[in-house]
């Protein structure tokens, strides 16, 4: 059954006027119209698909979720990841060995749409229970921590109205802040959540560049402005002393106090740029997040929108090529002034992002591009014995989306291709998305599924005897599951128009009376 919170909402609305608002004309028709807005149901489970063949992959991509959240559960609660052959946590990651539970909290959002409610409600009683940041002793990524945990919460707080969600959320953020105690906006890419400090310098550009969505949508819950403020500061002041090539930024910048024989701690700033551009590894999801602040803020966040455009039309002049023997369309990096023709699967994220932002703006050449580059990227898995994209992929004279033989050959289980298809279907309902992810199903399954509970990344994905890395990413149950359980459903199940995804497939509503599940501290009588 649909869980549909909007008749509930506007039951309950229409039972109680907020308090304060007098009745006349306009605060009338002000207040129906906002219930007339929030008329169109969420739908956040359910959703099935009316054609039968496509349910039936649909729970197949559900008993996926069963097999890798199993392998989890039997050997690996409550440590970050699974090591699926050897049966173990995987305390490797990237959260080390701090206990931070980050395939719970990943998870949390893909068992609900699931409707995997048993599973959902263990996760849930870890998080009040067993979650312990002080624990965590260590120094983490900024970013990774907010894309995994702040999105993982804020997401399962947005489904389910369960104030624990923000809670912990909150408790989160807040330890995060001391990234912010520095000489500019621009947080250190290291914290602490234990010890509340932070460390580490200026992160890469994906790094500082993506926390807007999260640190936006935290002020908004929880009516703290702190989070808002920092992202303001970045975005509308810092951001404005960066050199950019056509709206495409750097991915490293530096920091330097200006010395001068006046004063020794004169604190100007100056800005080196290390020139390398890309909408790849330390580049993407900046880009992705200029797009998706601007829909997340129901379209009114017009720095974040020009911004966005800008770079769209730099990666138009810079960055595409066609390749020589079939015209695949592809994006180039550039380093130090000079071109290199390969695309990481992490730079696969933008064909979906370009089409998502192409047709809300109307922009039919950024959906072909988007379109184009999926096609691409879907080369790159088809092209290997395996079907499973290499981590790397060239275009030369003699290699066309394909490795080096000495490139980058590993799939660890990533999302990116995989987003892109969704994204797509959902623009398009071109029958190529679902049989592109389909396929990509059938090679997980084949090559990457292990007997015992869990899924494995690979070595090499140009050898079809497999050769697994023993790691089951949590980014596999956040991401790939998530994704293709939605390509294989009705477009009302987390619909596009009503939530933006975070870079690690959080879906996060939309402000702006399109998604009643928005739930902002200043209505929480509607809450
Ligand atoms: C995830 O953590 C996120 O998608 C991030 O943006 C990039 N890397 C992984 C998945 O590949």
């Amino acid at each position: 059954m649909p869980f549909n919170i909007c008749q509930r909402k506007l039951f309950t609305a229409l039972g109680s006027r907020p308090q304060g608002m007098e009745s006349n004309t306009i605060t009338d028709s002000i207040f129906f119209a906002s219930l007339l807005s929030w008329r169109r149901t969420v739908i956040v489970q359910g959703g099935d698909d009316a054609d039968p063949d496509v349910r039936i992959k649909r729970d197949h991509v559900k008993s996926m979720m069963k097999h890798a959240w199993n392998g989890y559960v039997q050997y690996a609660w409550g440590a970050n990841e699974l090591r699926p052959i050897s049966r173990k946590p995987h305390n490797d990651s990237i959260y080390g060995s701090a206990p931070l539970g980050a395939t719970i909290v990943d998870s949390l959002d893909t068992l609900f749409i699931m409707g995997m409610m048993d599973e959902f409600a263990a996760a849930r009683d870890w998080v009040e229970n067993d979650m312990n940041l002080d624990a965590a002793n260590v120094d983490l990524s900024l970013f990774e921590v907010n894309i995994r945990l702040v999105g993982g919460l804020l997401a399962a707080f947005a489904l389910t109205g369960d104030n624990l969600f923000r809670q912990r959320a909150e408790e989160v953020a807040e330890r995060m802040l001391p990234a912010f105690d520095n000489v500019t906006s621009i947080p250190n890419g290291r914290i602490n959540l234990s010890a509340r400090t932070s460390s580490g310098g200026w992160p890469v550009l994906a790094e500082w560049g993506t926390l807007s969505l999260e640190f936006n949508y935290l002020s908004d819950v929880t009516g703290s402005g702190v989070y808002r403020s920092h992202i303001r500061r970045i975005y509308e002041t810092t951001i404005n002393l960066m050199v950019n090539m056509d709206g495409l930024y750097p991915v490293n910048i530096r920091m330097r106090k200006n010395k001068t024989k006046f004063d020794d701690d004169d604190t100007r700033i100056h800005w080196n740029n290390f020139d390398k551009y890309t909408l790849g590894a330390a580049g993407d999801s900046f880009y992705e997040y200029l797009l998706k602040s601007w829909l997340q803020s129901g379209k009114t966040d017009e720095n974040s929108l020009s911004l966005y455009l800008q770079a769209v039309n730099g990666v138009f002049k810079k960055l595409v090529r066609t390749s020589k023997q079939s015209n695949l369309t592809f994006l180039v990096e550039i380093e130090y002034e000079r071109e290199q023709s390969v695309m990481g699967h992490l730079t696969c994220f933008a064909g979906g992002l370009f089409a998502l932002g192409g047709k809300a703006l109307g922009l039919e050449r950024h959906v072909e591009l988007g379109a184009a580059l999926t096609s691409t990227c879907h080369q790159s898995y088809v092209r290997t014995p395996t079907k499973l994209g290499p981590e790397t992929f060239e275009f030369t004279n003699d290699l066309e989306a394909e490795a080096d033989k000495n490139g980058a050959k590993y799939y660890i289980l990533r999302p990116e291709v995989i987003e892109s298809y969704f994204i797509l279907w959902r623009l398009t309902h071109d029958p190529r998305y679902r049989l592109w992810g389909w396929e990509a199903v059938e090679a997980i399954e084949k090559h990457c599924r292990i007997p015992t509970g869990g899924y494995s990344g690979l070595r090499n994905v140009d050898n079809e005897k497999p050769d697994h890395d023993d790691v089951q990413q949590s980014f596999f149950l956040a991401e790939t599951l998530k994704y293709l359980y939605l390509l294989f459903s009705d477009d009302s199940l987390i619909a596009l128009d009503q939530w933006v995804f975070n870079t690690e497939a959080h879906p996060l509503p939309i402000k702006g009376g399109v998604n009643p599940l928005y739930r902002p501290a200043s209505a929480s009588q509607f809450n």
